[in-house]
């Protein structure tokens, strides 16, 4: 799978290879695990880890009235959304949430605007909502890693807690920013329903998603391997966004999605430190 460079480009292609793209995919089942596996005949891309560019876990962890009541909580403090300027182009009409730490493009890392600059009784429910998401997913979506990939599980471990290590980090007293399953994430009321792929994440490490609320539908679309996936709470879908693009298509009721990033600049400082 070749990976495209911009967004821009993903949607063009797209246009081009599937114009029909949406309604009548084929649907993942509801219930069960699911695996979308590359062909074991294929030569593995080099320093892949994994076999697999998506896979959905279905009874990945159990959805709290408490996580959803500290989601409500958040809301109503009014959060600002700092970054998502022009993200009704690129990703999606609803405004997301980053709360955690990229690199990208500067020297070092440094924690989300989204996750700074909000006032004190929004960065308190940030707080407590992070902290218990990492309890109730992040634990989860560990070792649910780790039973499938662990190779992968053990190095996104070790990214994270290097990245934690970095001096830059050092003087940062909220420690419910420091989540043990991702490093960054993204909360959205919605869904991303523009095609995109997100280039600034690893290629080799999955991007993961899961839902709260009461909603139907909400099926992630991936055009690539031609298929719609259905994403009810409780269900994690572990996916590498950097290579296959992807959309959420079509929803009632009430759909909050979580993302749980991986910044690649930080995975490549890690791999470049573990083989020095
Ligand atoms: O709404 C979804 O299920 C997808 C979210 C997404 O694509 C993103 O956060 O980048």
């Amino acid at each position: 799978m070749a990976r495209p460079r911009s967004n821009a480009a993903v949607r063009e292609k797209l246009a081009k290879v599937c114009p029909d793209v949406p309604e009548d995919l084929p649907v993942a089942p509801d219930h069960g695990n699911w695996f979308y596996m590359l062909d074991s005949t294929a030569p593995t891309p080099p320093g892949s880890r994994s076999s697999s560019p998506a896979f959905r876990i279905h009874q990945g962890f159990t959805p709290s009235d408490r996580v959803l009541s500290l989601i409500k909580k958040f809301y109503n403090t009014s959060p600002r959304s700092t970054r998502d300027t022009g993200a009704a182009q690129t990703r999606s009409t609803y405004p997301a949430l980053y709360m955690g730490v990229w690199r990208r493009s500067s020297l070092v890392p440094f924690i989300t605007a989204d996750a700074t600059k909000q006032k004190p009784a929004t960065l308190d429910a940030m707080d407590e909502l992070l902290r218990a998401v990492d309890e109730e997913v992040g634990k989860r979506v560990l070792q649910l890693l780790g039973a499938n990939f662990p190779q992968v599980a053990k190095e996104r471990d070790e990214i994270i807690k290097h990245t934690w290590d970095h001096a830059a980090l050092s003087n940062i007293q909220r420690s419910a920013l420091h989540q043990r399953a991702w490093l960054c994430l993204a909360l959205r009321c919605g869904g991303g329903n523009v095609v995109h792929i997100d280039m600034n994440d690893d290629a080799d490490q999955y991007t993961v998603l899961f839902t709260y609320g009461d909603f139907k539908m909400g099926y992630l679309v991936l055009p690539q391997l031609n298929i719609r996936i259905p994403l009810q709470p409780g269900q994690l879908l572990f996916i590498k966004t950097r290579i296959l693009a992807h959309y959420v298509y079509h929803f009632t009721g009430i759909r909050y999605v979580f993302t749980g990033f991986m910044d690649a600049t930080l995975c490549k400082d890690y791999r470049k430190y573990a083989s020095s």
